[in-house]
């Protein structure tokens, strides 16, 4: 497929302005899920989830990251190129026999992980299961992708939340270097009536910009794992601040 093609509907591309957000029905096939799923379901090395750069190094990875119908859609909506910044696969097991269930990511905008120059980021989220609010599913905030970025403080609710503190290595375009904290953002004084949970089904997928607030919340489910692939990407010629994700992939690699 010619990845210039334009997949998506003018209406689409409008409510991607518009709310922050598209969801698309089927942009994978069951097959490739299935060929994902199994994959990452095989054992695997010590710390393998954590790595955000599988997609230079794994066919399986980086078949999703470069798929033909992602990359058409995200150049569309980005209208640039796409340069790949990190890819994740994140799977919250349901509550079972042990009641252990998965925590989610608190809400927030990616922007503030992944500073950016200018402003590009945005990412896909394709779901490699069924996904909805009884099982951790996408939450976003429509519409909040427009105005400032958002003040926040580390997550405190870490019964549904993801509680974390990484300190990164940073490089600006100048040559500068320095180290910034970041922890589990979470959005200061968010109106949580605004938060809408998405219902995705398996192999359609989320786009969202970078500022588009979004999240999620424990698996509440007794037996339905919730499994999501995210790539996020810049438009070429975005400088990325972050050493460890700084060096960017074309997509149409
Ligand atoms: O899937 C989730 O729980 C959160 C995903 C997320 O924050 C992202 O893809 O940027």
């Amino acid at each position: 497929m010619n990845t210039a093609e334009q997949l998506l509907s003018q209406a689409q591309v409008s409510q991607y302005q518009r709310d922050g957000y598209l969801v698309v029905q089927d942009v994978l096939t069951p097959e490739e899920v299935d060929a994902f799923v199994d994959y990452e379901n095989e054992s695997k090395p010590e710390g393998w989830r954590e790595n955000l750069m599988h997609h230079k190094t794994d066919d399986i990875w980086r078949r999703v990251a470069t798929h033909p119908r992602i990359i058409a859609m995200a150049t569309q909506l980005n209208g640039a190129a796409p340069l790949i910044v990190q890819t994740m696969y994140l799977e919250k097991k349901p509550s079972g026999e042990d009641g252990k269930a998965g925590t989610g990511t608190a809400l927030h905008q990616d922007l503030h992980y992944l500073p950016c120059e200018p402003a590009t980021l945005m990412a896909c989220w394709v779901a490699m299961s069924d996904t909805d609010s009884e099982n951790g599913g996408l939450a976003v905030v429509p519409g909040s992708h427009t105005g400032e970025l958002r003040s926040t403080h580390r997550t405190e609710n870490v019964d549904d939340h993801d509680s974390w503190e990484v300190e990164y290595d940073m490089v600006a375009p100048d040559g500068r270097r320095w180290k910034e904290k970041m922890y589990s953002f979470e959005i200061d004084d968010l109106d949580h009536s605004e938060v809408k949970r998405l219902e995705v089904p398996r192999g359609s997928a989320v786009f969202f910009t970078g500022k588009t607030i979004h999240g999620s919340y424990g698996n509440r489910s007794r037996d339905r794992v919730r499994r999501a692939f995210a790539v996020h990407y810049v438009a070429e010629g975005t400088w990325v601040y972050r050493g460890d994700v700084h060096d960017t992939m074309p997509a149409g690699q």
